[in-house]
């Protein structure tokens, strides 16, 4: 996918606002906690990196992706300004695959399009498990890099068009 193109892993650090007193929300889901603890300290790394404070990080765990959902709607209800959903589904033999990988990403579609607050994608889907290995550290970067620098620029965003609009 466009990771091979656009690796937010690389990012200019001049580029991203800063996260001085931003408060970020991230729900992570428990099944491939190899992949989703890598995602998690990436994305947690990252926004540390770029102002946030370790405090103004509050961390919620669920047993599966599918869970993601009902976390992020509980998570949007804290005092946070973004909350990132962390989770990996990995490609079986059966079509639980698809209905897991659709499911939660449309209920994260649907609270990112109605809570007042940005809610971040960081559902990795793959066919094996060393495509998921490349996406948390590995050679295509670290998806919660991105989601953590993704968070920022949404709660910049909302800044900017709450004070403008
Ligand atoms: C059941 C299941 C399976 C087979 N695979 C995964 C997976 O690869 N990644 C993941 O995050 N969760 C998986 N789950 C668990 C579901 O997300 C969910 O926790 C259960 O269906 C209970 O709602």
């Amino acid at each position: 996918m466009a990771t091979k193109n656009h690796n937010l892993s690389d990012y200019d650090i001049n580029s991203v606002p800063s996260g001085e007193g931003m408060k970020v929300g991230i729900v992570v889901s428990e099944w491939n906690n190899n992949i989703t603890g890598a995602l998690l300290k990436g994305a947690i790394d990252t926004l540390v990196k770029n102002g946030v404070s370790q405090s103004d990080i509050k961390v919620l765990t669920v047993p599966g992706s599918f869970e993601l959902i009902h976390a992020a709607t509980r998570m949007t209800q804290q005092p946070v300004d973004a909350v990132i959903a962390i989770g990996c589904v990995i490609r079986g033999d059966t079509p639980h695959f698809d209905y897991i990988c659709e499911g939660t990403t449309y209920g994260l579609a649907r609270l990112n399009a109605t809570q007042p607050i940005p809610v971040i994608y960081g559902l990795i889907t793959t066919n094996d498990m060393q495509q998921a290995l490349d996406r948390c550290g590995g050679k295509l970067g670290n998806k919660g890099d991105e989601c953590a620098i993704t968070a920022i620029k949404m709660i910049d965003f909302d800044r900017k068009t709450t004070r403008s609009f």
